[in-house]
């Protein structure tokens, strides 16, 4: 099979290219990613040698419609992805998220190619703290963010494409995902990075806001599953039953590095920031079989800490920047 998969460079993207080439050896994989501030050729450099890597922008119909040509599937990970910076900018979130959706939609429709759409659980909104309720398949989509609203508008192309044009298409709506090679832009990793410095963990107001939390590789073995088995025209869940408040987890990460669990500042809020977003994945795990395999938060995250310890050398020419950013955003130590 030759895959296409864009967003490569990117955290959750280089972790699926290396799953791929680890578990799926007969795959041939290119790799198309813009190198935004968010994509890393280092990210992909274990694998460099196994895969085909090729610098462009999803929205680039004439390169996208050559790649999609040349493949048996896509799976779409590119995009803008952090909520903060859709805050302060969000014109690179509707090209993205939007007219690169567009643009492989098209190319897929022409070439009638296997197209599997990443997204986000943040599309259905956020619940209240004490709401039982989670996200099913079912809820209907109320985005918050200009992140979430480009991501919730992609999604609805897909479905649109599907429907119309019979592209064969699904989509999958994924929790908050954590692990390697994840932007230290990033709630764990700021913080995992910020202690490696010394420096106090940064908790957006109250902390109380609620994620539902899944290592990335979890997420990933859960998108190869529906791409060889999901019905077509059809969205799957992915979430591994990990809520924690940030406040705990901000607790959790510093107890890893053997630190009071009150050693943290709260800082200005995010602005409409979600409360609480909860997945169920019980279609995933019925009709297709997947159980995640971090079953429990801490195991994953010690992993994650120790990783991000061991690999100073990759986050650390970004950290000084990113944090430069939250800086000039505004972002201050609440007294
Ligand atoms: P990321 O920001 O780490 O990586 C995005 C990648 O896309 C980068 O390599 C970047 O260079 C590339 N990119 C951006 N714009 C591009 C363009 N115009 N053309 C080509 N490449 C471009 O993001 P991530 O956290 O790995 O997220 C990947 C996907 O998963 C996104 O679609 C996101 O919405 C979705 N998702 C993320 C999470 C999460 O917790 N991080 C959860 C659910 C779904
Ligand atoms: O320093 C911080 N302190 C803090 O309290 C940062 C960076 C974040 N937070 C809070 C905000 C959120 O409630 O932590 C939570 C997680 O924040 P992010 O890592 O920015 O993730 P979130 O906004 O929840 O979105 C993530 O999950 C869904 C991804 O970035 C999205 O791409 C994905 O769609």
């Amino acid at each position: 099979m030759r895959l296409l998969v864009t967003g490569g460079a990117g955290f959750i993207g280089a972790n699926f290219v290396h799953l791929t080439v680890r578990e799926h050896p007969d795959v041939e994989v290119t790799v198309l990613d813009a190198l935004t501030y968010a994509g890393d050729r280092a990210s992909l450099a274990d694998v460099a040698d196994r895969i085909t890597f090729v610098e462009g922008d999803v929205a680039d119909a004439e390169l996208v419609g050559r790649l999609v040509a040349g493949s048996d599937a896509v799976v779409h990970f590119a995009a803008e992805s952090h909520n903060d910076n859709s805050l302060s900018d969000p014109s690179p979130f509707l090209r993205t998220n939007l007219l690169g959706t567009y643009a492989l939609l098209e190319a897929v429709r022409a070439h009638d190619v296997r197209y599997h759409h990443i997204s986000t659980d943040e599309v259905y909104g956020d619940l209240e703290l004490d709401d039982p309720a989670r996200f099913t398949e079912s809820t209907p989509y109320n985005p918050s963010s200009p992140y979430s609203s480009t991501k919730a508008g992609s999604d609805l192309l897909v479905r649109a494409w599907a429907r119309s044009f019979g592209v064969r298409a699904t989509i999958s709506n994924c929790s908050n995902n954590y692990g390697p090679y994840q932007h230290v832009e990033k709630f764990i990793p700021r913080q995992i990075t910020n202690l490696v410095d010394g420096v106090r963990p940064k908790l957006y107001g109250a902390g109380e806001n609620v994620r539902d939390w899944i290592h990335v590789e979890d997420h990933n073995t859960a998108v190869w599953d529906i791409l060889e088995r999901g019905r077509l025209g059809e969205t799957y869940l992915i979430g591994a039953d990990g809520e924690l408040s940030n406040k705990r987890v901000v607790e959790l990460v510093l107890g890893a590095f053997g630190r009071p669990a009150d050693d943290y500042d709260h800082v200005t809020d995010r602005a409409g920031h979600d409360l609480r977003y909860a997945i169920d994945s019980t279609k995933l795990r019925t009709e297709l079989g997947w159980a995640p395999r971090y079953t429990t938060f801490e195991e994953g995250l010690a992993a994650t800490v120790d990783w991000y310890r061991r690999h100073e050398g990759w986050w650390r020419p970004r950290k000084a920047e990113t944090e430069a950013r939250y800086t000039a955003s505004g972002q201050q130590v609440l007294a």
